[in-house]
């Protein structure tokens, strides 16, 4: 087994997904959270200038999605063939698109930048969730599974997506609303959360940085 090093802000964010699938592939990693002010020191001795970074026997490499579908690859979460793998893919970038277009509202939300919380959600956030969501039911209802790509075991696809949407919950002015109109959604995310060792990671964590 190679000796991983996962470095990451001391959020859920991005690190999440990748320390929860670690999490279930039972494989240990060494889970360095970077505080922000040593964040400027360390930003040119990264790959890419950003975090996540992930260290295999002392290789690294950035991009979250690069990160997870490596791991995935590595661990059995990429589905039972490469057909599916690209649905898990594609899936897991469809995500990563939300979360890019919703970064506007995200910054100020959590007090990064300033500007307007409530007046951006109602601008950015939710017709971003109304266009991004959709798509997530619209894969569900082909899925007898209940996982994203269809498979018969989650894959890094349903671990993005359910920790995005986790985080969500803990940001949303309302959380009861953000789920109401994506049924198959909520069941998709009650069906993740309750996976014992996802459960655990969620109970176990430090305070996040930010909420
Ligand atoms: N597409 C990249 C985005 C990475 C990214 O923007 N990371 C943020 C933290 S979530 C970061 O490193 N910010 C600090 C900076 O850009 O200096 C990925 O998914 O890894």
């Amino acid at each position: 087994m190679p000796s991983y090093k996962f470095t990451y802000f001391n959020t859920s964010g991005r690190g999440d997904p990748i320390r929860i699938l670690f999490a279930l592939a039972d494989v240990p990693f060494e889970d360095v959270r970077v505080p922000i002010k040593e964040w400027p020191a360390l930003k040119p001795k990264t790959p890419l200038g950003t975090l996540p970074v992930l260290s295999v026997d002392g290789v690294e490499f950035g991009q979250t999605q690069a990160i997870l579908r490596y791991l995935a690859r590595e661990f059995g979460f990429a589905g039972p063939d490469t057909l599916s793998s690209a649905i898990a893919d594609s899936l897991a970038d469809q995500m990563a698109d939300f979360m890019a277009a919703i970064f506007p509202w995200h910054g100020v939300n959590v007090g990064f930048v300033p500007g307007d919380k409530a007046e951006l959600y109602k601008t950015v956030f939710l017709p971003a969730r109304d266009k991004h969501f959709p798509l997530f039911e619209k894969a569900l209802s082909k899925s007898s599974s209940g996982w994203l790509a269809a498979t018969p075991s989650l894959t890094h696809a349903d671990i993005f997506v359910g920790c995005v949407i986790e985080m969500l919950l803990r940001l949303v002015p309302e959380p009861p609303t953000l789920l109401v109109d994506f049924p198959l959604l909520a069941r998709h995310q009650a069906k993740f959360t309750s996976i014992a060792k996802v459960a655990e990671h969620i109970a176990n964590r430090p305070k996040d940085l930010w909420f």
